[in-house]
């Protein structure tokens, strides 16, 4: 049996190659994959947040977190779906329509992953009725928008309007984020909720839902 404290330790160090034998090692011992990733990888994905809020850590650090919790994670989700493991909430998460950039997106993508969200990653350059697909048909509780963009931050605005076009606005709560979006933008598209960091992502999320 893996000492499982080294996971913490490998996605705390953005450490993925560490993170994917220990995973590995730990699921032919028989340990239960939730156990990995509700005493380990959550953990480790909550510190990481911290050291990111107070400054010890900056964006290259979270995205060799998030590598390397995906890399365990990829070795787990078939494991979690196969026990039907109920996840926090379902977040169908996009860059809007027009903007390409993807980095952050992806970031918070892993961090809500990492803190038990069920992530349905749709990618950049996401047209609205993609959106009001996936939430159909995953039965997404939230929304989460991404533009980089000051050209493409108006596309936000037009997805919330298509959400409420397509009767679905009232079954999710909207958030959105993006380094030109501001919290005042937020509220004036009608958003329900703006941060500027994958990990306040995280809390956030966590609130729609409790
Ligand atoms: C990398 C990059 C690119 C890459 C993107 C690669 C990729 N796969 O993403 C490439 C080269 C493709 C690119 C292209 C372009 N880019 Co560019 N790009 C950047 C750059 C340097 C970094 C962006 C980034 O990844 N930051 C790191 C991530 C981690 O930060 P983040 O995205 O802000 O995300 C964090 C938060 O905002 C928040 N967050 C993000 N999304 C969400 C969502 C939710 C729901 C929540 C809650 C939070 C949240 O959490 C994240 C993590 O903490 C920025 C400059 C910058 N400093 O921002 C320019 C920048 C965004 N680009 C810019 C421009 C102009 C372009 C181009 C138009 C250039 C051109 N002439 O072709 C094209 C547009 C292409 C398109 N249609 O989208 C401008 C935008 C200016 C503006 N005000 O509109 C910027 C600001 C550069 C500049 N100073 O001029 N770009």
């Amino acid at each position: 049996m893996p000492e499982l404290q080294k996971l913490y330790d490998a996605v705390l160090n953005g450490d993925q190659k560490t993170a994917i034998a220990i995973t590995e090692e730990a699921l032919a011992a028989g340990t239960n994959p939730m156990d990995l990733i509700t005493n380990y990888m959550v953990p480790a994905m909550d510190e990481v947040g911290k050291r990111f809020e107070c400054e010890d850590y900056f964006v290259p650090e979270l995205l060799l977190s998030a590598r390397a919790m995906k890399g365990s994670l990829n070795l787990l989700r078939p494991l979690l779906a196969a026990q039907g493991s109920q996840p926090v909430g379902r977040v169908v998460i996009g860059t809007v329509k027009g903007d390409l950039h993807d980095i952050g997106k992806n970031l918070v993508g892993s961090m809500l992953e990492g803190g038990g969200f069920e992530v349905i990653d749709l990618g950049a350059d996401v047209a609205p009725e993609k959106f009001i697909e996936a939430v159909r048909e995953k039965g997404a509780n939230i929304v989460a928008l991404s533009a980089l963009l000051t050209v493409t931050m108006p596309a936000m605005r037009t997805t919330i309007e298509a959400l409420k076009q397509a009767g679905v606005r009232e079954q999710v709560k909207v958030m959105v984020g993006g380094a030109p979006v501001t919290p005042q933008f937020a509220e004036e598209i009608g958003a329900d909720g703006y941060s500027d960091n994958a990990s306040a992502a995280v809390g956030l999320a966590r609130k729609f839902v409790a």
